[in-house]
Parts: C-alpha cells; structure tokens; sequence
C-alpha cells in the first residue's frame, strides 16, 4: 500500500493543528476504498485496512465512532507501540473533529479547595514531570478468539500498546485543588459526547486511594511527542496497571465525589465477576459484579504468525512480549509439545514493571510437521496464565496460554 498519499495529508494536519477535519477528513478514512485486508482465525477475524489521520493502515473495527486495531505483526516491530500503528477505542460517535491547544482547559471541581480551570502550560507548570513505560489494553482485547461467543466488538489481540506517556501525576494535581474530607471518588471525562442525548457520556471513576497514589498521570506526550488525535490529544489519563478503559482521552473535566459514581460505564458496563478469577462457567451470568481493574499476565510470540512454515534443522529466534498489571515478568517459556516441557526463554531489557518485556528464546525444529508452539508468562508475585481461557459474559480479560500453530517443513 502506497503511504505518499497518507504522508502528505499527515503533514497538512500538523500544519493546520491538530485537526481531523483539516483535510475534510473527520471519520474519513484517507482511502476510501480498503485495498487491504488482514485476516485473523476466527470465524469473521478478516479486517480491512484503513488508513486515519496520523495513523498506518490499521485494523477498522468499525468506523463511527472510529475503532482501530493494530496489526499483530506491528508488535514484532519494536517493544514500545508506534503511534502511528496504536490501537483506538471510542464509545460515543461525537468526538471532537479539531482541538485547539492554546485554548485547551482541564477543569477540576467538586469536593475541593480550590477549584481550577488550567490551561496546558499552567498544567505542565504545576509540578514535576514524570514519564512511565505502560500497556494500554482494552478490556475485551481478544475477545473475538472467545467460545462461547458474546456481543460486542469482535476484537483480536491488537487492542493493545506499550508507549513511554510523559506528564505530571494526577496526584500533584488534585493536591493543587486541595482534596477535601469525605472524597469517596475521582470522576473524569473527555471531549467526546454522543449523538443522542439519552446515550450515557462516557465517563469513569477512580477510588480516592488510587487516584491519590503515585501511579496515575495525566500526560501530554507518548513515546516523546504530542499524543496522536486519536488517542486523546492534547492529554490523557494514564492509568498504569489497569485497563485502558479508565484511560479518559482529551481529558477535560475531573470531578472530586463524596459517594460512589453511578454513570453507565461504571455501573453498567466494564464489569467482571466478582470473584478471584473474573470468571463464571462458560455461558453463565455472574451472581455479583465489580468493575473491572487490573491487567492480568500475558505472552504472546511475534515472530511467527499462525500458519507460517519454518524449516527443519534450522535454527530460529523466537521472539515475542509479556506483560502483567504492574509486578514485572518473572519469567517467559514456550513449549513446542502441548505443555509437557517447557523451555525458559532469555527476558530483554527491563522498561519497567508495567512496560511489555520482550523476551527471545533459540528453537531448533527437529521433526517435519505440524506444531502448537506454546507461550506462558509468570508475574512478578507468581501468577500464571491459565491453560484454558476463562469465561465471562463480556469476554473481559482474556489471558490464557496462547498457541501458535505452524509447520515444519
Ligand atoms: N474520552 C474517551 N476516553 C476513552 C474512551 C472513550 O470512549 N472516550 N474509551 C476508553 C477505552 S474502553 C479504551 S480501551 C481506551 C483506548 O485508548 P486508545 O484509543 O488511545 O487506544 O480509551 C479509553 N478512553
Ligand atoms: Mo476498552
């Protein structure tokens, strides 16, 4: 696929500021038609490939409001996510077509001292900056790989990054407004509004422990530079650890509550078991639900794709990335004979514990014919993937043992 076309409309939407509608280009693909389809092995996984505003072509999901998954292959590429190749989510068809920075506020109101209206300087000006390696994942990422089958967005295993976000921890921020006694919860929304009026606004809820603590920040830039439109731009909640689902993009107003939030995509949505494992039996409804939190352990390999042949005798590096909701990767292994034996394989460079690790491992393929290879993950307090995926209503956080099958030859 040609990308002059998309690099010359790229650069007239930095030129004009950050805008979707610079090029007449708002919900418009920059092609028109998909020349390009990318396939995935489950029944309807076949995607075209759409190009956006600052974006590759990706995976559409759908079109309005835009959903875009990575390509799986991207992450072979490199450990932290291009923004050009970052996965998008949005619930409401409204979002905003041109933002304009100069004029951008960031309102904090509700139980506190002082409330504030700040511009983006005087918000990068309140404090230290900081800068956290951490996944971004959708909470129903993989979910189209899923049995029994549920509604929602049949998603594959793109709905998810790893960037480096700089900005300030929300913490300096709601310290600045002077959190007041009997804060229950930290509410936050965007830009993004829907269509019809009885749609419910998407907006989420923190505890007052968790937004209070070192963690959360709202940043202005990911792998160091402006955040992509699509992605939240100018700034967005980061969450590290937990699913992206809380990670409000073009964040406008943050709301200080002295009781627990009951907008839709907290009470309704974005919501697990409540038990250990997040689970029911397959095709159950759950007795009792939470909202969902953390990212669970996960591996995959990305240096084979379902269905590529390697040759016998030969040596390959098996390459691949592991993650969890913020203890580290202990250890990676693969296994080429359905979990018998397990091989440990070497982890890279440390980006930190909520960053993807990525991990190698030498294979040498000794018998023509077909073979699962096998990735499994341990935490940094021990947890491990399950062998078979666990199930609930909404297919949330899918993490078992993923199997790549190729062949010998
Ligand atoms: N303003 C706004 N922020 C949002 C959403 C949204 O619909 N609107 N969706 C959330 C969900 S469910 C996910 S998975 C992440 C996706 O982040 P990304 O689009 O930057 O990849 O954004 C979150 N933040
Ligand atoms: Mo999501």
């Amino acid at each position: 696929m040609s990308t002059d076309n998309g690099n010359t409309i790229k650069r007239r939407v930095f030129l004009q500021g950050a805008s979707l509608v610079a090029a007449g280009l708002a919900f418009k693909p920059l092609r028109s038609q998909a020349a390009e389809t990318e396939a995935q092995d489950f029944a309807n996984g076949t995607r075209e490939l759409v190009a956006y505003p600052q974006k590759r072509p990706l995976m559409r999901i759908t079109a309005r409001p835009p959903h875009l998954e990575t390509p799986f292959s991207v992450f072979n590429e490199s450990v932290l996510t291009p923004n050009d190749a970052f996965f998008v989510r949005y619930h409401l068809a409204n979002i905003p077509a041109s933002i304009d920075a100069d004029n951008y506020q960031l309102q904090i109101k509700g139980l506190v001292d002082k409330p504030l209206a700040l511009s983006l300087s005087e918000l990068k000006a309140l404090g230290k900056t900081v800068e956290v390696v951490a996944v971004n994942q959708c909470s129903g990422n993989s979910r189209g790989y899923g049995s029994p089958r549920v509604f929602g967005a049949q998603l594959g295993n793109g709905s998810v990054g790893n960037a480096r976000w700089t900005g300030i921890p929300l913490k300096a921020v709601l310290e600045h407004a002077g959190v007041q006694a009997g804060a229950k919860q930290v509410t936050f929304r965007g830009l993004d509004h829907p269509v019809l009026p009885t749609t419910p606004e998407f907006v989420k809820a923190l505890g007052i422990d968790l937004a209070l603590s070192d963690e959360p920040m709202i940043a202005w830039a990911m792998n160091a530079t402006d955040i992509p439109f699509l992605n939240g731009y100018p700034i967005k909640l980061i969450v590290p650890g937990y699913f992206g689902t809380y990670w409000v993009k073009h964040l406008s107003e943050i709301e200080v509550i002295d009781h627990t939030f009951e907008g839709y995509f907290m009470e309704k949505a974005y919501r697990v078991p409540d038990n250990d494992c997040q689970c029911v039996p397959p095709g159950t409804v759950p007795d009792k639900t939470r909202p969902i939190g953390k990212l669970k352990v996960r591996s995959f390999i990305t240096s084979l794709q379902p269905g590529d042949k390697v040759n016998v005798n030969e040596p390959v590096t098996l390459k691949g990335f592991a993650f969890d909701g913020g203890h580290g990767i202990q250890s990676v292994e693969v296994s080429e004979d359905g979990g018998r034996h397990w091989q440990l394989a070497v982890l890279g460079e440390s980006l930190g514990n909520y960053s993807f690790r990525e991990w190698t491992l030498q294979w040498q393929p000794r018998e023509k014919g077909k073979v699962g290879l096998q990735v499994r993950a341990k935490g940094g307090q021990g947890e491990q993937q399950p062998v078979k995926a666990l199930w609930n209503p909404s297919i949330y956080v899918k993490n078992n043992i993923e199997t790549t099958p190729v062949t010998v030859v």
